[in-house]
């Protein structure tokens, strides 16, 4: 199993042809295999292969074509790299058939809410990470709105725990994610990462990921590639309050900061 002793980074592995952060470029199996070749150098524990865009606006994939985009590459990681394999999938086909093919993590961004999702996951046996998101990627950003957004989320993945508990799963291969930018505002991703601690202390191995997000965008007037020192900092102080797996794109520079907030941890 992963070591979360101390803090991990889990680099970003894009197979859609619309991320544009990675500019669709790792479309074939052999270029995503070099990418994630990379990472792993750079110090990445996790690649987190995801073939659904889940960014505000984007429109749904089908399972046949999710599945042509990420098991090809999941095969290729799990037969070439040393490396943790996780699967951002939603649904229930893709998770069966990253696990056979490597996939040791499932992130589902919806929570194993989908039909079937909560008992193929527990069937898999591997860990996953549960993400907290208002609505769905299509409308959640349209006027999101919470009373407590810190207590919101920490009931929804308390109570999503607790329904993979009762379905089968052991506790602790459960991990929980406030989903940064899933939903929010910029106001509530900022009380939200003011509070993470919180959430650390729910007993879950927290995740968190930022990396290159809008809500950095707006937070310093940023365009999305200088939106690395916002994210660094965001780590940081992630890490300091008890976050265990970082999700970014930039894995050497998030390694760095993660092993320098480490260093004084452990002072
Ligand atoms: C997450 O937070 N996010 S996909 C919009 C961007 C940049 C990046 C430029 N999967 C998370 O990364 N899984 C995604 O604007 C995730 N936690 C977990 N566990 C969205 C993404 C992104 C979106």
């Amino acid at each position: 199993m992963l070591d979360l002793s101390f803090p991990q980074v889990m680099g970003i592995l894009n197979v859609t042809p619309d991320s544009f952060s990675d500019g669709g470029v790792f479309l074939s199996a052999q270029s995503a295999l070099a990418r994630a070749r990379q990472m792993v150098e750079e110090g990445a524990a996790i690649i987190d292969v995801g073939g659904e865009s889940t960014r505000p606006g984007a429109m749904p994939v089908s399972v046949q074509e999710e599945l042509d985009r990420v098991i090809p590459v999941i095969e290729a990681i799990s037969r070439d790299l040393p490396a943790f394999i996780s699967v951002d999938t939603s649904k229930p086909e893709v998770m069966r058939a990253a696990v056979a093919a490597g996939a040791g993590i499932i992130n589902d961004v919806r929570a194993l809410c989908e039909p079937g999702a909560l008992e193929t996951a527990t069937q898999a046996g591997v860990p996953v990470c549960l993400m907290h998101m208002k609505g769905e990627p299509c409308t959640m950003q349209q006027n999101p709105h919470y009373g407590d957004v810190v207590a919101e989320v920490k009931d929804f993945l308390l109570e999503r725990v607790e329904a993979c508990v009762s379905a089968g799963m052991s506790r602790d291969r459960l991990l929980i994610d406030p989903g940064f930018g899933f939903g929010k505002t910029l106001a509530d991703n900022l009380r939200l990462a003011r509070h993470l601690g919180e959430l650390a202390a729910l007993g879950q191995a927290l995740v968190i990921g930022v990396s290159r997000k809008s809500m950095i965008g707006a937070a310093l007037d940023r365009p999305v590639d200088q939106r690395l020192p916002g994210g660094l900092a965001f780590a940081a102080l992630a890490v300091w309050q008890g976050a265990k797996i970082i999700r970014v794109h930039d894995v050497q520079a998030t390694v760095d900061a993660v092993k320098m907030v480490r260093a004084i941890i452990e002072a």
